[in-house]
């Protein structure tokens, strides 16, 4: 049980990749003062929440892992939900950082003592402590997106999110509605369509979905791989490449992804033979601008009988179903929200409060603003993990965490040895790095026109990274103190002789 008196050198929020790569990073500095707090009673983080059918990564496994710990032994190119969560955990385990967690510690309120320069954390079980500095590695997609349609208290059946999913609720011969055609649905309704009676996907906008490299390894495959880590080394080093190289079609060779349109036309024609389905599936807005999805079974789960693609748009619940646009009801037992999350800007949700008392939803009111999307002005010592504009739509996000993790085990070193009370990075500083990306932002796929979760409802982007990402590595190389404001602690300044003291001391011994 902790009180106020404990006081934490650092606290970190979350068990996903980010808070547990952070966990090591500290245990690797020497840093032994520091614990990781964990809403739910599980580590994993996303990994952990989403349990739906089919869930699974979308990035190969030997790139989506963290590059101090390789595994050799994935079951396949592409994992699966479990085995991701298990290799958290491994990691955990492996670098002994399990013994810091504390499990069940929802954090309700963080504050920032300017006097002190201490954040003062709540957590929801009513325990509350002292830390000097917080990392945030809270994810960024992690509160569901609800959308709020009429009538919905009148549906007599059953009604859940992707991320929220009901394993109590059978399935087997009922029939499902699947509300959203993203990186999620695409995996839920292979894998259930087979199981339901008659499953309805309501698709308000097709996304591109192209054909998924994945396989099984062979065990001679993985022994090879734990034989010669270089060739493990090899294998992430290509996908890598495979991966920037993408950004190259989003920023600067649009006619590239032409190709890359047609070759998922022919993918689509591929599984489905019916004319109208196919017209009904093929995307309307330039392949990248929505995350470009990776599925096998997808088309040809959508061409199956018990399985129907509805257009129009969602105009109401009823008691039995949905009533769609054209006054079509649908009857349906269950319906599944595959409707995404809020983003980044949903860390403003968190009641942080930073220097002269400002709320970080305060802060980030006009956009989540950010330097290098790990510090926000007006929040010292406080460091975002996967923060605004460091989201990807090309690459793996662990890359990222792991650049992240670097600056802040820098900034954390530098202010162990100056003795900073605390550190805050610059408005101006901020502004600068935000004009930079927002620039960087404009010619790029994702300003091309479409609708997604990268943009908010003015249509900015708070959410990507908009270069490939061995340049954001580049920046984040070193802790960079000069952007910041640095504060010492008073009694430092009080005992500090000034300037004029040092300089006539030896007169005054001469004397
Ligand atoms: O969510 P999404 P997701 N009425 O936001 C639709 C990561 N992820 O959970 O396209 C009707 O992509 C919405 O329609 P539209 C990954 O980063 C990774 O699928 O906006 N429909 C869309 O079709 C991904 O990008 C993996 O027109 C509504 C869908 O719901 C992110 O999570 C696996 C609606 C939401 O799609 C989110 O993916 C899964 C409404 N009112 C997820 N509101 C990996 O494999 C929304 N929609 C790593």
């Amino acid at each position: 049980m902790m009180s106020t008196r404990t006081q934490l050198d650092v606290a970190v929020i979350g068990t996903g990749f980010s808070g547990i790569g952070m966990a090591v990073r500290l245990k690797k500095d020497g840093v032994e003062n520091f614990a990781v707090f964990e809403k739910a009673a599980d580590m994993g983080g996303t990994w952990r929440d989403n349990l739906y059918p089919g869930c699974a990564c979308d990035v190969p496994s030997h790139l989506y892992s963290f590059s101090f710990a390789p595994k050799a032994d994935w079951s396949r190119a592409f994992a699966t939900q479990p085995e991701i969560q298990q290799y958290i955990k491994d990691v955990a385990t492996e670098y002994k950082v399990e013994s810091h967690i504390r499990y069940q510690h929802e954090l309700t309120a963080a504050e920032f003592d300017e006097q002190a320069g201490l954040w003062q954390l709540s957590f929801a079980n009513g325990e509350d402590l002292q830390a000097k500095n917080v990392v945030m590695g809270i994810g960024g997609l992690h509160v569901p997106l609800i959308p709020k349609f009429e009538g919905v208290e009148d549906f007599k059946g059953e009604i859940f999110h992707s991320a929220q999913w009901r394993h109590d609720v059978d399935l087997s011969g009922k029939r499902v509605a699947v509300i959203g055609t993203g990186a999620s649905a695409i995996q839920i309704i292979p894998a259930v369509a087979d199981q339901v009676e008659r499953l309805v996907s309501f698709q308000r906008t097709a996304p591109w979905v192209m054909p998924k490299p994945d396989r099984e390894y062979s065990e001679a495959e993985n022994k090879r791989y734990a034989r010669y880590p270089l060739l493990l080394k090899a294998s992430r080093g290509l996908i890598y490449t495979e991966n920037e190289i993408k950004f190259v079609g989003f920023k600067y060779l649009k006619p590239a992804m032409k190709l890359a349109e047609i070759y998922a036309q022919h993918n689509i024609n591929k599984h489905i033979s019916n004319r109208v389905l196919r017209r009904k599936v093929t995307p309307l807005f330039d392949m990248g601008c929505k995350r470009i999805l990776l599925s096998n079974d997808y088309y040809p789960a959508l061409a199956k009988d018990n399985v129907d693609v509805v257009k129009s748009r969602i105009e109401r619940f009823t008691a039995n179903g949905i009533q769609d646009a054209s006054g079509t009801e649908h009857e349906v037992d269950v319906v599944i929200y595959a409707t995404g999350f809020r983003t980044t800007e949903a860390a403003a949700d968190l009641n942080v409060r930073g220097r002269q008392g400002q709320t970080l939803a305060e802060a980030w009111q006009q956009g989540a603003k950010s330097y290098l999307g790990i510090q926000s002005a007006g929040f010292p010592n406080a460091y975002f993990l996967m923060g605004p504009n460091t989201g990807l739509g090309h690459n793996s996000m662990v890359y990222m965490i792991e650049s992240q993790i670097r600056y802040v085990a820098d900034a954390l070193k530098q202010q162990r040895k100056q003795g900073w009370a605390w550190v805050d990075v610059k408005a101006e500083s901020q502004q600068r790095f935000i004009s930079g990306i927002q620039a960087g932002l404009k010619n790029t796929v994702w300003a091309s026109g479409c609708q997604s979760w990268y943009l908010n409802e003015k249509g900015e982007n708070w959410t990507l990274w908009p270069g490939f990402t061995f340049a954001y590595r580049l920046l984040t190389r070193r802790f960079d103190s000069a952007v910041c404001e640095l504060n010492f602690p008073a009694t430092d300044i009080a005992t500090k002789p000034s300037l004029f003291q040092r300089l006539s001391a030896p007169l005054k011994a001469a004397a």
